[in-house]
């Protein structure tokens, strides 16, 4: 018999609010109303192959097109889970282009959520896996009116709890609330998330590298020494590295979590600011990865430390295994100082 104890999502939100007494028991509703659209976006994507087969979309069965049916599946699934639940004040998706205001007839809270619904998404024809990211942070509006612009437009450091789930060969839900990251694989059988990763911590140093090699040619001097240095050999830092790149930052930065390993999407000449959004990507998986013990940073500071000025803003991002960061913010700092282009 395994030594695991059988411990739901729900139960242990309720065991850590009788932790904290001065808990409201808000967050953690709020956290259960995320984790029942995490099963219906789960149930949903499972089935994503099929949807030509059964004719699911209603539309056409061009491949794009099935795809975006359910990047706003997940979209509407979250909003419709979330908008009645009295928690929240304001959220804003990457999916809308401006914020998304708590419909009049249900109750204002003092959260606001912030999410990407399902990212990673064209990789879903080839049944790769994605994910949905999440970011809470507390107003700071006056709390008699909506949620602004303003309370989304928070610096990371001020979540007050994030999380991602992947939808992979199991669903996972891992999320942090600051102190500890804990992950729960969904049992599809009682449709139950069950807590299966306790108390996750990163290693401090790992031996994988992610990164897009086809934009090796845009790349900062320093980011581009960084990756040929990681292709040495070198048994006393266990170089080379090895390479994996799934192309979804859930995935890819999922699995460099439990392995350690580094995460780069850096700014290039093309995009100085890289690809993923700072609100969405960047901030949500900078607190889990901070919580689990590593670094999170674009290059010169830390992600968490951005004062974010749009709702979309992208921000270049290096992230995961502490050791391996501080490396690479080392040999951008040179390669600035040696003015190498
Ligand atoms: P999306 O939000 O449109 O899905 O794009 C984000 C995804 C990330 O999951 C992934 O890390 C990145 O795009 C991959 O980009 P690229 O194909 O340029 O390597
Ligand atoms: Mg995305």
């Amino acid at each position: 018999m395994s030594n695991t104890p059988f411990m739901t999502l729900e139960r242990y939100i309720v065991d850590q609010e009788r932790r904290h007494p001065e808990a409201t028991g808000e967050l953690s509703r709020l956290l259960s109303d995320l984790s029942i659209a995490a099963k219906i976006i789960a149930r949903e994507t499972t089935k994503a192959g099929l949807i030509e087969i059964l004719g699911f979309s209603g539309s056409t069965n061009v491949h794009g097109e099935s795809q975006k049916v359910l990047d706003l599946y997940a979209h509407d699934m979250l909003f419709k889970a979330m908008d009645h639940g009295g928690h929240l004040c304001v959220m804003a998706s990457e999916e809308q282009e401006d914020i998304i205001h708590i419909p009049k007839q249900h109750r204002i809270g003092k959260y606001v959520l912030l999410f990407d619904p399902l990212d990673g998404s064209s990789n879903i024809d080839a049944n790769v896996s994605i994910g949905t990211i999440f970011s809470i942070y507390t107003r700071i509006s006056p709390d008699d009116g909506p949620g602004t612009l303003e309370d989304c437009l928070q610096p990371g450091y001020k979540q007050i709890a994030a999380g991602y789930v992947i939808y992979g060969s199991s669903t996972m839900l891992v999320y942090t609330t600051g102190s500890g990251v804990h992950g729960f694989t969904l049992d599809p059988s009682v449709g139950e998330f069950l807590l299966s990763h306790p108390n996750i911590k990163t290693p401090k140093k790992g031996r994988i590298y992610s990164i897009n090699e086809g934009n090796y040619k845009y790349w900062h001097p320093g980011i581009k020494r960084y990756i040929k240095w990681l292709q040495e050999e070198d048994q006393k830092t266990s170089r080379p590295y090895s390479s994996r790149y799934i192309g979804s930052m859930v995935a890819d930065i999922h699995r460099n979590l439990l392995y350690g390993g580094i995460f780069l999407y850096p700014g290039d000449s093309r995009n100085p600011q890289g690809k993923l959004r700072l609100m969405y990507e960047c901030n949500p998986m900078a607190m889990i990865i901070e919580a689990a013990g590593g670094r999170a940073s674009d290059g010169y500071k830390r992600i968490l430390d951005i004062q974010p000025t749009s709702l979309h803003e992208r921000a270049p991002i290096i992230i995961g295994s502490e050791e391996d960061v501080l490396m690479v913010e080392k040999f951008i700092a040179e390669a600035d100082l040696n003015n190498e282009d």
